[in-house]
């Protein structure tokens, strides 16, 4: 009798890991962990919630962390949070830790594409539902629709490609001829990675007379910004613009030109993209041309976005925060600052 109640249990259990029946997801109940190949669903209503952010370190960051955790809060659920502090070794720790956790879900914004892909993987073996948050990790890597449900976040190439065409338009417009350099933000992140082929493509596209001259990364930091502006302002004193990943970098880079006598907003344009309440404050006194905003406050979008996989429904490979442009001009950024993180 006992080997026979085994039996059905495996069977039950095999059929809905492994099985070729038309959903191929596995229920985190039914699956066994370490051998588990297929997408893995929360198997029954969701109660703890892991959480691996991959720095508390400005006021995007802090915007989204609040936002998660006020969405994980008005659904009831408990949130295992960890902080890596800008470092894969400390983020792939992390994932661990919280794997070993069993949460109901893990939800991954990973500090670079390829260091936290493996982690989503081990959690999809080890039988905890996944979402990716914010960042992507490497899709050749770990997949929507296989190693994790989706990916929950803005489209930086698309942002990069506005960041672009605000430049294009601050320095003259398409028949422009400028030198501008580009601050990137942290190496192998996939914000770094598609904002600067999104605004690389663009300006190419649409103002080959104006040439990136220096690229350089300052880690999406702010300090950081202003030691690399200080540097490059000095090595190429006739750029007319500057592209910045993100704002902390170009709040950085507005104060490094104007300690070297600058004057951004009239000699100098500055685009960069978050829609932080800095960065749009500068934008509305004319030292920043525009900010192309990324929206932090993805809380809402992440949990309504787990309430569809908990209820079965099969979810597209990326959900879209959408994002708009904020400048001076047209009245954009004074109405969106009360609205500013
Ligand atoms: O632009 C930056 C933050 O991942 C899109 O990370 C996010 C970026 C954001 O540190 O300010």
């Amino acid at each position: 009798m006992m080997n026979i109640a085994l039996i059905a249990v495996l069977g039950m259990a095999l059929s809905a890991c492994g099985g070729s029946g038309g959903n191929s997801a596995s229920s985190s109940s039914s699956c066994v962990p370490g051998s588990n190949t297929k997408l893995v669903r929360p198997s029954g209503p969701v109660h703890k919630v892991a959480w691996s952010q991959n720095a508390l370190d400005g006021a995007w960051r802090f915007a989204e962390e609040a936002s998660i955790e006020a969405a994980a809060k008005a659904h009831g659920y408990q949130l295992l949070k960890t902080n890596a502090n800008n470092s894969d070794v400390q983020q792939v720790q992390d994932i661990q830790n919280l794997i070993n956790d069993h949460p109901d879900v893990l939800l991954v914004d990973p500090h670079t594409e390829d260091a936290e892909a493996a982690q989503v993987v081990a959690a999809r073996k080890a039988c905890i539902p996944v979402v990716v948050v914010d960042r992507d990790v490497n899709e050749q890597q770990a997949s929507p629709g296989r190693d994790f449900a989706t990916f929950v976040g803005g489209d930086f190439k698309k942002e990069g490609a506005l960041a672009a065409d605000a430049l294009i338009e601050a320095l003259g417009g398409s028949s422009a001829k400028a030198t501008i350099v580009e601050l990137d933000g942290t190496t192998g992140s996939s914000p770094a990675i598609l904002r600067g082929g999104g605004f690389n493509g663009e300006l190419a596209a649409k103002a080959p007379g104006i040439k990136i001259v220096a690229e350089q990364t300052a880690d999406f930091n702010r300090a950081t910004g202003q030691q690399v502006m200080a540097t490059l302002i000095q090595q190429y004193p006739d750029i007319k613009g500057v592209f910045a990943h993100n704002d902390e970098m170009a709040i950085g880079a507005i104060t490094a030109l104007k300690a070297a006598g600058k004057h951004p907003g009239q000699d100098i344009k500055v685009v960069s993209i978050d829609g932080t309440k800095d960065a749009v404050n500068l934008v509305v006194s004319g030292e920043e041309y525009a900010v192309v905003e990324c929206n932090p406050r993805l809380g809402s979008l992440v949990f309504d976005t787990l309430d569809k996989f908990v209820k079965g429904d099969d979810l597209p490979a990326w959900v879209v925060q959408p994002d708009r442009v904020f400048k001076k001009a047209d009245g954009t950024a004074a109405a969106y600052l009360p609205n500013a993180f």
